[in-house]
């Protein structure tokens, strides 16, 4: 049987995260985003309330709470504001690799960081010459004695210059392509680790998106998660398990657009009717409306697969492509519908526009979706990886 009913915990959790949305980020997220301001204070709110680190088990002090509810909560922040949502929510990404391959001792130290405070988390995978190729990246790691040190550069790093400690991929074969690639957890307060520049973005501007360079930077030896030279997979299994929480947050995009658009059509007077009564504006409407249903479906069945324990990797990228793609056509009409007042900065839906641009880029491209989706529906591959562990 297929069943869409949400539990009570769920609904609970959902309406939580909305009314934290309309009356905590709402308010404010228009001039945060004029002004680039960093959220501290609304993250200490969400924290406060149980919304951030969902996925860490209770066991190490988080919620522990399945990938579906997960997703009910990023899209209700996302709702809210995705910029302010992507600070919130950053720390399941650094996360992820943690509770896939970290050590008892790992988890119970950074995953308690995390939870004692309201702090926060990278996740370093990127390079200014590493996007989608994430092969071609540069930072090396070298075994000295019991420490691992760190040279390199990482960029477009999400909450990179609040956070306390990252989650760093790099070399440690350079001959090897992807199988000379671990992950390692560095704090922030080691030597030789440096901000080195804030981004200035089109959209969600009250994200923290920053530069961060290692310069012999001295770990210990257990900080390396999982095997070595085992990182690109991990970073893989990882987005299999973030790339649903981040579609769902391209839904709230897609329904807040949808919302604003709606609203809007039946008070604006034309040809001395609402627009909602031209045909043009209504099919604009439905197709709007059918986008996010589905996306949302999608979104719901990538994050239960993972509930299920099951491998989601073309579940999660339909979704991530599907969401994203929406969330951008969803946007760019509804400053269609809003006229020449969607152009204009006073008006809700330009925000939206520019917000959306990031959900086709960021945790994997559009276009890397559709190579997943067609070497999954193509050359369909058995990966052996653990039952989806919550962190
Ligand atoms: N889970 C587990 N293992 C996976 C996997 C997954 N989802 N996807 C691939 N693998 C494994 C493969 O099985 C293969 O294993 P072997 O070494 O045993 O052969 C290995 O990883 C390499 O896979 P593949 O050949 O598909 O790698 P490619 O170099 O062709 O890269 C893409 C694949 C392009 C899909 C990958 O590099 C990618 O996702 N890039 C985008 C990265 C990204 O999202 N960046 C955004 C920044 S993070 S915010």
């Amino acid at each position: 049987m297929v069943d869409f009913t949400l539990t009570d915990e769920q609904k609970d959790i959902r309406d939580l995260a909305h009314d934290f949305a309309e009356k905590e980020i709402r308010p404010v997220a228009w001039d945060y985003d004029r002004d680039a301001t960093w959220p501290q204070e609304i993250i200490e709110k969400a924290w406060e309330v149980g919304l951030m680190n969902s996925h860490i088990a209770e066991e190490h002090g988080g919620p522990g709470l399945d990938y579906l509810t997960g997703c009910l909560i990023e899209e209700e922040l996302g709702w809210g504001c995705s910029g302010i949502g992507t600070s919130l929510m950053c720390n399941g990404l650094a996360s992820a690799p943690v509770g896939i391959g970290g050590s008892e001792e790992l988890k119970k130290e950074y995953f308690g960081m995390l939870t004692e405070e309201p702090k926060l988390a990278s996740f370093c995978l990127t390079e200014p010459d590493a996007g989608s190729d994430v092969s071609g990246m540069r930072t090396t790691a070298v075994k000295k004695g019991d420490k691992w040190v760190i040279n390199g550069t990482k960029c477009f790093i999400t909450n990179g210059s609040h956070a306390s400690w990252y989650t760093v991929y790099a070399k440690t074969d350079k001959e090897a392509g992807h199988r000379g690639i671990s992950a390692f957890v560095v704090p922030r307060d080691a030597d030789g680790v440096t901000v080195d520049k804030k981004e200035d973005k089109l959209g969600q501007r009250a994200s923290d998106t920053a530069m961060i360079s290692f310069n012999d930077v001295e770990i210990p030896a257990g900080n390396l998660l999982g095997e070595e030279n085992k990182g690109f997979k991990l970073a893989m299994m990882t987005l299999d398990r973030t790339r649903p929480g981040v579609s769902a947050m391209a839904v709230g995009i897609a329904q807040a657009a949808f919302e604003y658009a709606r609203d809007y059509s039946k008070e604006r007077v034309q040809f001395g009717v609402p627009i909602a009564m031209h045909q043009a504006i209504q099919f604009m409407i439905a197709d709007m409306a059918t986008k996010v249903e589905a996306a949302r479906l999608l979104v719901w069945q990538s994050g239960a697969l993972l509930d299920q324990g099951k491998r989601n990797t073309l579940a999660s990228s339909h979704a991530k492509r599907f969401a994203a793609d929406s969330a951008m056509e969803i946007t760019v009409d509804a400053v269609q519908v809003y006229g020449g007042y969607g152009f204009i900065k006073e008006y809700p839906v330009e925000k939206l526009m520019r917000d959306a641009k990031i959900m086709q880029l960021y945790e994997g491209t559009s276009q890397i979706q559709r190579l997943v989706i067609a070497r999954e529906v193509l050359m369909p591959r058995r990966v052996e990886e653990p039952a989806a562990a919550a962190a």
